[in-house]
């Protein structure tokens, strides 16, 4: 099977990006979707999925891939009720099974999803981007969390869920034990439960890296380097336990290259991920277009590793840039998205042609 390109989605009534528009975007056959109503935990029901299977239909795109099921923080830290949480993720796996998911993206963060401290951040071009000014993550995370629901205007957003927001000192309080050691031991817990099933569902697992790849506010992080994604797959050595590889979360520390875990890797990468990471020297950066040349990620040298081993998973453009005023999410508008899969599309094309010409 070829590579397929997705296009994530909020949502019918949850996104300003309609259907209609994704179809104009030539090459792509998958929608990335979630039932963002949905707190980590609670079981997806075969009737909520069909819903969305029905939105889909009219358009004939796929719903291969899921993004995300998250993983409820009892998990995380190892609490007694970590069953409960794992066998209701059981429960929703054999649920998306029926509708041909094959892709479950998830990420074991702690506490937060992707932290950025500015979502609008104005580029010289005119357009905005998401920004990490690394002085502002340091012990405020109430603070961190304010500005982000706040500049996210209403708009639902994985990670960032009211509801936990208002638990924080909460969150942060039960997490305390839990050491880097104990964080890497809840994980295998995790995916030791769930292997067999991915196995009996067909289902791979592919986790997110963390976004930064650092520990913020004193709290650890795990899939941050190339190192720990050695550790991650070696640990649980199953074709199912795989990588939702992206290559911005990884780059935001520039020493990470994300080709060479591409080539060392290629056949656990379930669903890669494509964004671009503009570092200044203060450790500060800026996300950008899709184009090699606006950031120092390796765009192209990452595709050509995918395109060099003969990648067949399901990919997407990451987050882009939010251009010509378009409301919506920050860094999930249409345009700059669009404008990234005809970058990728382009260099994929090309890179397809000269290899069937060299035969
Ligand atoms: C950022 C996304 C992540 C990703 C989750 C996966 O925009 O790539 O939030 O969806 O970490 O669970």
């Amino acid at each position: 099977m070829p590579m397929q390109m997705g296009f994530r989605w909020y949502g019918e009534g949850n996104d300003t990006i309609k259907l209609s528009d994704i179809k104009q975007i030539p090459g792509v056959s998958q929608i990335v979707w979630a039932l963002h109503h949905k707190q980590a935990g609670e079981v997806w029901e075969k009737e909520e999925i069909a819903e969305v299977q029905k939105q889909l239909a009219p358009y004939g795109f796929g719903m291969d891939v899921v993004e995300s099921v998250n993983v409820h923080d009892d998990i995380k830290i190892g609490l007694p009720s970590r069953d409960k949480y794992i066998e209701n993720y059981v429960k929703t796996m054999r649920n998306l099974k029926e509708f041909g998911v094959k892709v479950i993206c998830y990420n074991f963060m702690p506490i937060f999803d992707w932290t950025r401290t500015d979502l609008w951040h104005p580029l010289p071009d005119g357009s905005t981007a998401l920004y990490y000014e690394r002085s502002k993550v340091q012990d405020d995370y109430k603070q961190m969390a304010d500005y982000i629901l706040t500049n996210l205007k209403g708009q639902t957003f994985p990670g960032w869920e009211p509801e936990r927001m208002a638990r924080l000192d909460e969150l942060f309080a039960a997490y305390r034990p839990v050491t880097k050691e104990k964080l890497w031991e809840n994980f295998k817990y995790f995916l030791d439960a769930l292997m067999p099933f991915c196995h009996e569902c067909d289902i791979k697992m592919g986790v997110h890296p963390d976004d930064p790849p650092w520990d913020i506010f004193g709290i650890p992080r795990l899939i941050v380097n190339a190192e720990a994604i050695d550790k991650l797959l070696s640990m649980v050595d199953d074709p199912y336990n795989c990588l939702s590889l992206c290559s911005g979360s990884l780059n935001a520390n520039p020493d990470n290259n994300v080709a060479d875990i591409v080539r060392k890797h290629c056949d656990r990468v379930a669903f890669a991920h494509i964004r671009n990471i503009k570092h200044y020297p203060n450790g500060d950066f800026s996300e950008a277009s899709h184009r090699e040349c606006d950031g120092e990620t390796g765009i192209l040298d990452i595709l050509r590793a995918y395109h060099e081993c003969g990648f067949e998973g399901y990919i997407r453009p990451d987050h882009g840039r939010n251009l010509w005023n378009e409301p919506g999410r920050p860094g999930y508008g249409l345009y700059d998205r669009a404008l990234g899969i005809m970058y990728m599309l382009g260099a994929w094309d090309l890179m397809d042609k000269f290899k069937a010409e060299k035969k």
